[in-house]
């Protein structure tokens, strides 16, 4: 392969200088900004450098040349159907590889042009959305707005304008899920997620609150049989709920639980999380509950967890139609960002979010406005 480095005051004209030289099939392999001061540092001068490769051999060998991934992506489709089949086929896993690299290379170039091309207001504001941990997508979709309004005006954004700017970006984008907690229009609730997350307490929270609040007349019905404790645990809440529990082990049991609690307004689900990474838990669950009109579904994740295990959590839960997530230990934290995350990536709404381990006060049911004013509450 042969390689180069190019530098030049802007990436498309370091892009250029690539092409020119190296050919469309051109790799990039690093890039990186250069700020060299003069005058004591008054004076900045900002370059970027490109370290560009081609591979001379694959290159020759492709015949017909491939379309440029990145200015000329929609050329591909105008490839005539067998032409196209051609191309595939002759494309070794090397060359796959490293077209897949490229991709790569050039999302991460994208990136780094973010992060360089930010004005020196906008850093501090950055780091915060960062600590939030709001994802890349977010952030740049927060970043644009933020250039449009720099744009506007000659004084730099405050970190008043660039918060209301950021509401107003999360707003457009939240504004269309359902947000709040139980309707009290359908009977059953059923409660979802991992061990641990904080199920059954919540649950204790909402049923509280629908006694307390709303003089509703209700009971309980467990699926958690694997641990002794956590029938107990549920126990105590019903008790001093005075509400009956029905412990359920398999279909028939909850057949039956169904019909005892015929006379009840509403009734709480609690379920076990074990196992849930297999496949067959879902599907028991599935054959067990029934998820028809008179349901409402929640998927309870506690804000505590990795981002990723949350998304492998809720694709566990796609084939069950979860109407609102409930998050949990938010106290416990200060990075809340995966919340909208998730909410807008997966487009749910929220039920309620949870800060703390006291039965029934810890908990807030979810509103837009409320939603919005939490991602600014702490360190902002
Ligand atoms: N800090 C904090 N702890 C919580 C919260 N919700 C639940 N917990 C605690 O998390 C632990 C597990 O809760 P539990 O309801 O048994 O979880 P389950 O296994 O999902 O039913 C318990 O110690 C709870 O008190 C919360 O919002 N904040
Ligand atoms: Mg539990």
């Amino acid at each position: 392969m042969k390689m180069k480095k190019y530098t030049a005051p802007s990436i498309s004209e370091a892009m250029k200088l690539v092409r020119a030289e190296l050919g469309e099939d051109a790799v990039i392999i690093n890039s990186k900004v250069i700020v060299t001061k003069k005058l004591f540092g008054l004076i900045k001068h900002k370059n970027f450098e490109v370290l560009a490769g081609v591979d001379q051999v694959e290159t020759r060998q492709m015949s017909p040349r491939l379309p440029d991934l990145q200015t000329n992506a929609n050329q591909y489709h105008e490839v005539p159907e067998q032409l196209k089949l051609h191309i595939d086929d002759s494309l070794s896993n090397e060359l796959k590889s490293e077209i897949a690299d490229l991709k790569l290379m050039m999302k991460s170039m994208q990136k780094h042009t973010i992060q360089s091309e930010l004005p020196e207001n906008f850093l501090p504001y950055f780091d915060f959305l960062k600590r939030q941990e709001l994802s890349e997508e977010l952030i740049t979709a927060i970043r644009d707005e933020l250039f449009v309004h720099q744009k506007q005006q000659d004084d730099p954004l405050s970190k008043i304008e660039m918060k209301n700017i950021t509401e107003k970006v999360l707003r457009k984008l939240l504004e269309d899920l359902p947000m709040g907690g139980l309707s009290y229009e359908k009977k059953y609730i059923n409660v979802f997620g991992p061990t641990g997350v904080g199920k059954t307490t919540t649950i204790a929270k909402m049923a509280a609150r629908s006694v307390l609040e709303k003089k509703k007349k209700i009971g309980f019905i467990t699926t958690d049989t694997y641990r002794i404790a956590a029938i107990e645990q549920l126990k105590t809440y019903a008790n001093l709920l005075q509400a009956p529990v029905e412990i359920v082990y398999n279909a028939n049991d909850y057949k039956k639980a169904i019909e005892n609690f015929a006379h009840l307004d509403l009734v709480f689900i609690d379920t076990a999380g074990r196992n849930y990474k297999e496949a067959k838990y879902v599907d028991d669950l599935k054959e067990m509950i029934n998820f028809d009109e008179e349901v409402e579904s929640y998927l309870v994740l506690a804000l505590t967890a990795k981002e990723q295990d949350m998304e492998s959590i809720i694709q566990q839960f796609s084939e069950i139609p979860i109407g609102k997530y409930i998050f949990t230990k938010i106290d416990e934290t200060n990075s809340i960002g995966t919340m909208y995350n998730l909410m807008i990536k997966y487009n749910k709404g929220l039920a309620y979010y949870t800060n703390g381990q006291e039965v029934p006060e810890d908990i807030e049911e979810a509103n837009l406005e409320a939603v919005l004013e939490l991602f600014f509450q702490g360190e902002f």
